[in-house]
C-alpha cells in the first residue's frame, strides 16, 4: 500500500514503536452509537498519542456491524491506508440475528486480512448486554477502542520487522 512505510524507523526496545508515517482507517458502525463514537474515539486518541496526524486518520462510518466488512474493503480499495481498524459493537437481542451479525463480519474481516495482506483489526464488541459493552467503551474494562488501535500499530511493525 503506501509507499512510506518502507522509510519508517521502528524504536527499538519499544513495544509500541512510533509509526506517525503510517496512514490509518477507521471504519466504525452507527449502531450503539454511545458505545462506537466511544470507541473511535479512544481508537484516535490512542494513534495521536502515537504520534499519528489528522491528515494520516481516514474515519467514515457505515449504519451497522455487518456493514464493516464492505466499507473497510471500499476504504483499502480508494485511499492509501496501511491498516484499518473496524469498529463495531453488535448486543445479543433475542433473535439470532446476533449469531449472524457477529459471524459475518468475523469471517468478512478475516478474509479482508487475506486479500489485501494487511491489517484489518476487529474492534467488534459482541457483548450479553448494554453494561457488558459500556464497561469495555472506556469503563472498567477499559476502552476496546485504544486496543484495537494498539492492535494495528504492532500488527504494522510486525510487518516492517519483515522487510
Ligand atoms: C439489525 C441489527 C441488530 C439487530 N443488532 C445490531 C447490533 O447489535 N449491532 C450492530 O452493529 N448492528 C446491528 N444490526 C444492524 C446490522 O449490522 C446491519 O446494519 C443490518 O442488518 C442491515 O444490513
Amino acid at each position: 500500500m503506501s509507499s512510506v512505510k518502507n522509510n519508517l524507523s521502528v524504536v527499538k526496545g519499544s513495544s509500541v514503536p512510533d509509526v506517525s508515517q503510517f496512514i490509518f482507517g477507521i471504519v466504525w458502525a452507527e449502531w450503539n452509537t454511545e458505545i462506537t463514537v466511544a470507541m473511535r474515539d479512544g481508537a484516535i486518541k490512542t494513534l495521536k498519542a502515537h504520534g499519528v496526524t489528522d491528515d494520516n486518520i481516514i474515519v467514515r462510518s457505515v449504519p451497522g456491524s455487518f456493514e464493516l466488512t464492505l466499507g473497510a474493503q471500499w476504504m483499502a480499495e480508494a485511499t492509501e491506508v496501511d491498516a484499518v481498524i473496524c469498529i463495531g459493537c453488535v448486543i445479543q437481542g433475542e433473535t439470532k440475528h446476533f449469531d449472524f451479525i457477529c459471524s459475518a463480519v468475523a469471517n468478512g474481516i478475516t478474509e479482508l486480512n487475506i486479500e489485501f495482506s494487511m491489517p484489518f483489526i476487529f474492534g467488534v464488541l459482541t457483548t450479553n448486554d448494554q453494561q457488558q459493552a459500556i464497561d469495555r467503551a472506556g469503563g472498567k474494562h477499559g476502552n476496546k477502542g485504544d486496543e484495537a488501535a494498539i492492535t494495528a500499530i504492532k500488527m504494522l511493525a510486525l510487518e516492517q520487522s519483515f522487510e
